[in-house]
């Protein structure tokens, strides 16, 4: 079965466009992150692409290139600034994998030795 079309009316294509606020945390010509609203833990954070692909499934390989460079960096960055032991980095792809916005994002999650995401 192949994937929906891309709807431009989704929420992140809203914050992308800034018709709604977020709390941005690193932006370039391509990219864009800011923390999720309803974070799994402190510090979690949303990557995504500006180009318009709903999820994984459709995206450009060109636009991955240069996005997987930032989840790298934000991964980075939110291990230090959470001084965490470790970064869950994880994507979903249609509604029988758990997404629920259909604009491409990269969750990027602090870890912690001993602990479990929120169910
Ligand atoms: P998923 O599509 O399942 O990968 O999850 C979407 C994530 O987006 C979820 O963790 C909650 C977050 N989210 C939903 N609406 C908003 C919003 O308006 N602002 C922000 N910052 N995050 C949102």
């Amino acid at each position: 079965m192949t994937s929906a079309a891309y709807d431009s009316n989704n929420i992140f294509a809203k914050i992308l466009r800034g018709e709604i606020p977020s709390h941005r945390i690193y932006e370039d010509s391509d990219t864009l992150a800011f923390m999720d609203v309803m974070p799994q833990a402190p510090g979690h954070v949303l990557v995504l692409p500006k180009a318009s692909s709903r999820n994984l499934l459709d995206a450009d390989p060109a636009v991955l290139a240069k996005t997987i460079p930032v989840v790298q960096k934000i991964a980075n960055a939110v291990k230090e600034a959470f001084d965490a032991d470790g970064v869950f980095v994880c994507q979903f792809n249609e509604p029988a994998a758990g997404q629920t916005v259909f604009h491409l994002h990269f969750h990027v999650i602090p870890r912690y030795e001993g602990t479990a995401l929120r169910p």
